[in-house]
């Protein structure tokens, strides 16, 4: 039977001065400034142009559904992407931030790898670093450590080049499990307290069907690091393993599997159907505050 989500330290987390409150599941809005991410590629970035006009009104439509976080990103990383230059992306977030910094109270995360953007795009409002590296690139957790923000370390075994040719773990919760803790050793070192970590396995990302279900349905073994979940499960290819549906089709599973992510423990959902989301989160929250 499911139960509640398990016990966990997940608190209120600190974003520069704005508060996140991870005791109940929040959502994290994805805002792709990039020509060719998976799903949204294209609509907020074309032909070499941020379309300002375009993403006030994804960002608004966000912050009217709920959402707690805005996470932009300049850098696709959908399965085969092509590397953009760093020069690239930090013009890319920098025009972004400078649209939304002002206008909305939303926190904002950076969805980037590259240390010169975590420097700039802190200075220029953004309050969480989300890294699907983890922060490995060199001089990346230096950054983050002096950027004094949240980060977000994701699970990604090889690079969106390569990816997904013929992953293999002998047991993917295991080794994801690991590679967390030499994460979490890593980032201490360099000063960033485990308080301001959050956990996201990285469901896609160098997986198959079969580890990207195994990982979510052993979600909660990962509380015990101690640090709270975060999870972007929205419109990802696992939905099209088990039913043929396109992108634009994938929305009553993404909410599906964001439900049963946030019944696991995760407390940051990343989606694209903020409002979808939000009122699924928000029949579980009401079932969660009823006695037993
Ligand atoms: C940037 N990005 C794309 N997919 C993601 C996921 O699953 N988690 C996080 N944290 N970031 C992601």
């Amino acid at each position: 039977m499911t139960s509640a989500a398990p016990p966990q330290a997940a608190g209120v987390m600190f974003c520069g001065d704005k508060p996140l409150d991870l005791s109940t599941p929040q959502l994290m809005g994805v805002l792709n400034i990039t020509p060719d991410s998976f799903s949204d590629g294209g609509q907020l970035y074309r032909d070499g142009e941020l379309r300002a006009d375009v993403l006030c009104r994804r960002a608004e439509a966000m912050v009217d559904a709920g959402v707690a976080v805005l996470d932009i990103g300049g850098e696709s990383t959908r399965p085969g992407a092509t590397a953009v230059s760093e020069q690239e992306e930090l013009d890319r977030v920098l025009a972004a931030l400078a649209v939304i910094e002002s206008r909305f109270d939303a926190i904002i995360s950076l969805d980037t790898s590259s240390p010169r953007v975590i420097t700039e795009g802190a200075a220029a409002g953004a309050a969480v670093i989300n890294d699907v590296r983890a922060l490995r690139r060199p001089g990346a957790l230096e950054a983050a450590a002096a950027a004094g923000l949240p980060v977000c370390l994701m699970h990604m075994r090889g690079e969106p080049g390569d990816m997904q040719d013929q992953p293999h773990y002998d047991s993917v919760v295991d080794e994801v499990s690991t590679f967390f803790a030499e994460r979490i050793k890593a980032v201490e070192l360099a000063g960033i307290p485990r308080s301001r970590v959050l956990l996201d396995p990285g469901f896609g990302f160098g997986k198959t069907p079969e580890h990207n279900f195994t990982l979510l349905r052993r979600l909660g073994e990962f509380l015990v690091l101690g640090c709270p979940l975060a999870v972007g499960l929205s419109r990802k290819s696992m939905i099209a393993s088990v039913i043929d549906r396109t992108m634009d089709q994938r929305v009553s599973a993404s909410i599906a599997l964001a439900l049963m992510a946030a019944e696991r423990g995760a407390r940051l959902l990343r989606v694209h159907d903020v409002r979808e989301s939000s009122d699924a989160l928000a029949m579980l929250t009401a079932m969660e505050q009823v006695g037993l």
